[in-house]
């Protein structure tokens, strides 16, 4: 092991030799990513078994995250920083000729995930392991993570994910600790002597779950906690029996390909449940290794069952994983023979369920006849849970028929994992004040009315060592050099910046970071695009999945808009502004990519018209992912967060940029309203429909877009460019579709609506960002206040109010 550069030097050579037979002379980049990569696992090895000894012997209780999925990224430059190694390893690869930053771009970015939830669950990992508690994540090994996206004429094309073709050097494959899963089959019923009933699975489907660990290691701690994703293997005996017994030898290999598809790719999309096959076994699979895995864990510690809910936490990231519920009980009762009541117990006080979306269309029901067939004894088990909790009601509410089919986990030919995650669980919350407000009052009054203390708040947050110390180096160093090292452990101290609001030294600096970041950026778009930007225009950022809600194309018309005024008015007087978007649509989502569409029509529009060419450029960055956004955030100046009031239920890309510098532009929805509290109306540009206004539109009507069209003449005639001839439609029926969706459909995210109140916060941010001292000081404000949103206060929160758990042995 090394402790200074020079160590480090040699340690590297000598990997190098070893493990690739390569000198430093000789060795590419690549071979200097796996050298350094695979020492630092090494490195990272002595304190991960410590951790697993010492949760072992102090018998602490661990918390295990069930999460589909965690967009984690890269980790070369986060474990570097966790393990204050960066400087070391900065300078010792120099000396040796080669550089940090380039080596950090060889690794493949592990997109396990869609957007917010997953990332959500990488940044609750590094403050598991930061804070020193034992909290550790299970998910899926994809072989293919979220699709490569490229665009081409404007249209966005999916490209597989290749991203394990490349070693994936921090993972660790453990056999050992495989698992079988079963699929199919039937399930008998017979008494014993006592009149107790067994239940007996056969002919089922049986694949192993071989688990690969990634450590986790905590930032200054002794603790490295595990992300365990499962990986199908077929197994080959089960195989060839069932081939044998089907007389289909001819097909083993075919049998063996649909086993393996279970961990082949992830699901990109996030908004639209389709009630797949392989997702609902890719789910299973999930939770049915997991379970297993938590169980045997806990047998080590050879305590009684009821001593289970003190000892293991399960959590669910959305209802993706529910099935943790009647898999528990399967194997609390059929394997470990506990009767109901008592597995029942047990498996209410150890989930807890996290809900992450309001949109009914994401919300998961499947279909009764696909459960049975697939996962027999789980369906019945659910179906066992369902008839006691109705009859629970019927007793609470005597003759409410209708309450309790409202209630019902199992109706109307489907199984509703939202019903089962509630019932199940002991715990439920929201991930934003809001949010959890338009739960309890709204989406699941009926629930909250009859379990109220189960519902609870925990606004999201965000790793502010990834996001602020790893992404944006120089702009944590000003901090610490202005107001010391203690915000790093107590985020929430970033407040002592406040005092410096009107330090011209402080917000001079504070400036020329910005500056040199948007310089940064705009120099890698101009030699990976071409395009050519004004790094002192302001860098407005529009970067999440492309959903309708999230009205990428609200900020699409604006920017339509200011083109308009400026080729009338080729002298108008506005800072120039550079239009940033960065966003992936689900494959089958076709206004969504017709949005895509229009954002890249307008920029090539915009940035081949010499009129407006000092003014105004639009940037589509094609494969929008988290070290992209690693790029794109340290150089923000303006932060979109436009969905429709109520639509989106906390959004943590708003944390990450208000915590970078960049000032809200936002809706009162999810976490921007905790933002706006927090920073005060001069240090945000708020706008349109409040949440209780569109939830009232929705449910009693009385919005019509096309009285907006009438009667708005910008409106108008923006709109009209999509489909009359203009620069953007070029007489093309391209765009109608968009047309209809804001004229004759009505508009649903209230586009049309919105559009007077946005375009006149633009012209506000438009006057202000060329104060730029004053621009400087609402900058600040936003980066002082932006310690809450560490998601370090998040997790001390979980882990307080849900799971119960504190630290052991860190550093702190
Ligand atoms: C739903 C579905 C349904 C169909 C199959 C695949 C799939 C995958 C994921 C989802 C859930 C998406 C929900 C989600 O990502 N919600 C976001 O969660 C963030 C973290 O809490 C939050 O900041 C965002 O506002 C919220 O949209």
């Amino acid at each position: 092991m090394f402790s200074d550069k020079e160590e480090f030097k040699q340690a590297f050579s000598q990997k190098l030799e070893a493990k690739l037979g390569k000198t430093v002379e000789t060795a590419t980049e690549v071979d200097a990513y796996r050298a350094l990569g695979s020492l630092l696992r090494e490195r990272i090895g002595k304190k991960w078994l410590e951790t697993n000894q010492r949760y072992e012997q102090e018998k602490e209780k661990q918390v295990y995250y069930f999460s589909m999925e965690f967009l984690i990224g890269r980790l070369m430059g986060n474990n570097l920083l966790n393990m204050q190694l960066v400087d070391v390893v900065a300078e010792g690869l120099k000396d040796l000729g080669f550089d940090l930053g380039e080596l950090e771009e060889e690794e493949s970015d592990a997109g396990l995930g869609n957007g917010g939830l997953g990332r959500l669950a990488a940044c609750f990992l590094d403050s598991l392991a930061s804070l020193g508690l034992a909290g550790h994540g299970y998910g899926i090994r994809y072989k293919y993570g979220m699709f490569d996206q490229q665009i081409i004429d404007g249209n966005q094309i999916e490209f597989p994910d290749l991203w394990l073709s490349r070693e994936f050097v921090w993972e660790v494959r453990r056999p050992e600790e495989a698992v079988e899963v079963r699929f199919g089959g039937h399930v008998s019923s017979s008494e014993d002597e006592d009149g107790n009933l067994h239940f007996d699975h056969y002919d089922y489907e049986q694949v192993q779950a071989v688990p690969y660990d990634v450590p986790v290691v905590g930032y200054n701690s002794d603790t490295v906690n595990t992300l365990r994703l499962w990986s199908v293997e077929a197994n080959l005996d089960d195989t060839i029996k069932k081939a044998a017994r089907l007389n289909e030898f001819g097909n083993f290999l075919g049998h063996k390909r649909s086993l393996e598809a279970i961990s082949e790719f992830l699901y990109p999309d996030d908004s639209h449940e389709e009630g797949k096959r392989l997702r609902l076994k890719q789910e299973y699979f999930l939770v049915s290794a997991g379970v297993q895995s938590a169980v045997r864990a806990f047998e080590q510690l050879d305590l009684p069952w009821s001593a289970f809910p003190e000892k293991v936490a399960l959590h669910i990231n959305d209802t993706h994983p529910a099935m943790v519920i009647p898999e528990l009980m399967r194997v609390l009762m059929d394997e470990k023979q506990l009767g109901w009541k008592e597995a029942w117990k047990i498996t209410q006080a150890s989930v807890s369920y996290t809900n992450h979306t309001t949109l009914s269309e994401a919300l998961e029901a499947w279909p009764v006849d696909m459960v049975r067939q697939l996962l027999p004894r789980i369906f019945m088990i659910t179906e066992e849970i369902n008839e006691r909790f109705c009859q629970s009601l019927w007793k609470k509410y005597p003759g409410e028929f209708d309450r309790i089919a409202e209630l019902a986990i199992i109706a109307d030919g489907q199984v509703k994992m939202a019903h089962l995650s509630i019932v199940g669980s002991h715990s439920i919350n929201g991930v934003a004040r809001l949010h959890t407000e338009i739960l309890k009052l709204r989406e699941m009054k009926i629930f909250y009315d009859t379990f109220p203390e189960r519902f609870n708040n925990k606004t999201n947050g965000i790793t502010h060592r990834r996001w602020l110390m790893h992404a944006n180096k120089p702009l944590a160093g000003l901090i610490t050099d202005t107001i010391g090292e203690d915000w790093i452990n107590e985020p929430a101290q970033l407040t002592d910046l406040l005092a410096y609001r009107d330090d011209a030294g402080v917000l001079d600096g504070l400036n020329h970071i910005k500056q040199k970041n948007k310089e940064k950026l705009a120099s890698w778009v101009y030699q990976t695009k071409g395009i050519s930007l004004d790094p002192q225009s302001i860098f407005d950022v529009h970067i999440k999945r492309l959903h309708g809600y999230k009205r990428q194309l609200l900020n699409a018309l604006h920017i339509m808009h200011i083109y308009n005024k400026v080729k009338m008015d080729p002298s108008l007087d506005m800072a120039p502004r550079t239009f940033f978007f960065g966003a992936k649509a689900a494959q089958g989502y076709h206004y969504a990519k017709k949005i895509i569409k229009l954002i890249n029509t307008i920029a090539d529009v915009v940035n081949n018209d010499p009129v407006v060419s000092d003014k105004l450029k639009v940037v589509f960055l094609e494969n929008y992912s988290v070290s992209l956004a690693e790029r794109i955030i340290p150089a923000a100046n303006v932060s979109e967060q436009i969905s429709t009031a109520s639509k989106e239920a906390s959004g943590t890309g708003n944390m990450k940029l208000m915590m970078n510098g960049a000032l809200t532009l936002g809706t009162m929805d999810g976490a921007n309203v905790e933002i706006h509290e927090l920073v005060g109306d001069d240090n945000i540009y708020t706008f349109g429909l409040s949440s209780e206004e569109v939830l009232e539109y929705y449910r009693s009507g009385g919005y019509s877009s096309k009285q907006v069209y009438e009667t708005d003449e910008v409106v108008r005639l923006t709109v009209d460019q999509l489909i009359h001839y203009s620069p953007f439609s070029k007489g093309d029926t391209e765009f109608q579709e968009i047309y209809d969706s804001l004229v004759h459909h009505n508009d649903e995210f209230f586009v049309l609506k919105d559009f007077a109140a946005y375009a006149a916060s633009q012209q506000q941010i438009n006057f202000d960002y060329q104060e730029k001292q004053s621009w400087g000081k609402k900058s600040l404000i936003n980066i002082a206040h932006a310690g809450k949103f560490s998601s370090d206060r998040t997790i001390q929160e979980y882990a307080a109010d849900i799971w119960r758990i504190a630290p052991v042995n860190t550093f702190k």
